[in-house]
């Protein structure tokens, strides 16, 4: 199907895919998919205006009442799943699995919303006072703004739309400019899902609840600035977040932030290997190298180093790269030019520092758009050291091996990066694999035990330390950011005594 049909059945306007002044491009031949309308700020305030309003009257709506619009997204989204699918492949260059595997994820999120929204619960607390009671409750926070990125064009919006819908709060969104084909679809299933919301006889949704504003940073940068914005979650670069969390925090905003990553594979010489190549494959060379949670860096014990290096130069060798669309094909293309500039940069700076490139020559694929498309061989670096380049984020299929003798050294170059979302061990070594998760272990948000960094669930809480920026998405009790808590103490006796012994008697 080509994207103008997808986008047809997905219940996008054929009004909102021509005559605007935002390419929609797709990776996989450069073509031109549609011309998207490019939002102003001015547009963007306008939005957040709406969504403030929205939001006065959507917090009143019993929690149970907003799960069942996530309930109706979720059906909804099982529905339509082939076809969003298809449009993530087509605009963001995943291969079919991965596409359909994204959605998914925004399944799965909407089933744990419809869970929450009868377990947004707060503490009942002992007070030290008599016939007094202490409480917390979990209130509606305001309007959430969503600044995702174009590797999860859609999964990090369903995070953070059905979190923030069930927790009682507005949504405006500024998709990718790569991506705004997939934001548009996922707008318009949105809207399916709160038109049945609105038929059935319950408390209705009000207008402007959830709004999705394609257009430049600029736009990204009036949704950091308005104080009405009470949360801002971005996903992106490191470069992205040090633009935006400075103006949130300026006004006191709140900021939940998911950067970059530079997640390393340690592998220990008791590593069952035939599991550890298959993890550290699709991780380092999946998606293209282009997910947050991408294995950047192999820590092999230098016992079974050659025999590693081997066995991943063959499985590299032997990977698909193409159309994402063709059976056999693993990796795709990287997103554009720049992607694919700046992998040849990190491979040409590996090498000046000492590095032992293998694989990472530009592909042509027949007809995959001939020099309009970008694909890359995957590439595999051997490093003397954990050098300058080893330490930078490349959002590219581009892994680098070290080699370590003591577990310490290991946990050392493990930790010596800027980066902290997602690290793993391969070992069956209980005390190192132990070691690894504990508080002197990996530093970072997402440790694994025997599988890969990257394919977290949603039930886990997302995200990690340091440059990826602190910030929890998704599950466990992630839903906690989407709300502002309140301690309440009541007194149902007839004295005023006064905390911490304090006598102040008229
Ligand atoms: C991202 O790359 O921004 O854990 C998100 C994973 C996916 C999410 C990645 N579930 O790889």
């Amino acid at each position: 199907m080509t994207a103008a049909d997808l986008l047809h059945t997905l219940g996008v306007p054929a009004a909102a895919l021509s005559g605007g002044e935002l390419r929609a491009r797709s990776p996989i031949d450069g073509q031109t998919l549609a011309m998207v309308h490019a939002a102003t700020p001015q547009a963007m305030a306008a939005a957040i205006g709406q969504a403030q309003a929205a939001f006065l009257a959507w917090r009143l709506v019993p929690a149970p009442r907003r799960g069942e619009l996530l309930r109706l997204l979720g059906a909804t989204l099982r529905v339509h799943q082939p076809a969003l699918a298809e449009l993530v492949t087509l605009e963001a260059g995943k291969v079919r699995s991965e596409g359909l595997g994204e959605v998914q994820e925004m399944i799965d999120i909407c089933d744990f919303a419809v869970g929450l929204s009868r377990q947004l619960h707060g503490l009942t607390i002992a007070s030290e006072r008599p016939g007094h009671r202490m409480m917390e409750q979990w209130h509606p926070l305001g309007v959430v703004g969503v600044i995702s990125a174009f590797n999860f064009p859609v999964a990090v919006w369903a995070w953070n739309a059905a979190l923030a819908l069930v927790c009682g709060n507005a949504l405006v969104w500024k998709p990718s400019e790569k991506t705004p084909l997939t934001a548009l679809a996922t707008q318009a299933l949105l809207e399916m899902a709160l038109r049945q919301f609105n038929a059935d006889g319950g408390i209705p949704a009000p207008g402007g609840l959830a709004q999705v504003l394609n257009g430049r940073a600029e736009v990204g940068q009036a949704l950091a600035d308005d104080p009405r914005v009470a949360l801002l979650s971005a996903t992106g670069s490191t470069r992205m977040g040090r633009a935006v969390a400075p103006r949130v925090a300026a006004r006191f905003g709140r900021c939940l932030l998911e950067l970059g990553g530079n997640n390393a594979v340690i592998v220990a010489p008791s590593a069952d290997l035939d599991l550890a190549l298959r993890g550290i494959a699709f991780g380092a060379w999946g998606t293209a190298g282009q997910r947050c949670t991408s294995t950047r860096r192999v820590i092999v014990h230098s016992s079974i180093q050659a025999e590693l290096l081997q066995r991943l130069e063959r499985a590299r060798a032997s990977l698909g790269v193409g159309d994402p669309r063709q059976a056999g094909v693993l990796v795709g293309p990287l997103i554009d030019g720049a992607a694919f500039e700046a992998m040849q940069a990190a491979l040409a700076a590996a090498q000046a520092q000492g590095g032992t490139v293998l694989g990472g020559e530009r592909r042509w694929p027949p007809g995959c758009g001939g020099d309009l498309a970008h694909y890359a061989a995957p590439a595999l670096v051997s490093m003397p050291a954990q050098t300058e380049i080893v330490c930078h984020e490349t959002f590219a299929p581009v892994l680098y091996v070290l080699g370590y003798d003591h577990f310490d050294q290991a946990i050392a170059l493990h930790n010596g990066v800027p980066q902290g979302l997602s690290s793993a061990i391969f070992s069956n070594d209980l005390r190192e694999a132990e070691a690894f998760m504990s508080a002197a272990g990996s530093d970072c948000g997402i440790a694994n035990v025997n599988i890969g960094t990257s394919g977290a669930e949603i039930g886990g809480a997302f995200g990690g330390e340091k440059e990826t920026g602190g910030g929890r998405e998704s599950g466990s009790d992630a839903w906690r950011n989407y709300m502002r808590r309140a301690t309440n103490t009541v007194n149902y006796s007839r004295q005023l005594p006064l905390a911490q012994g304090v006598k102040f008697e008229l």
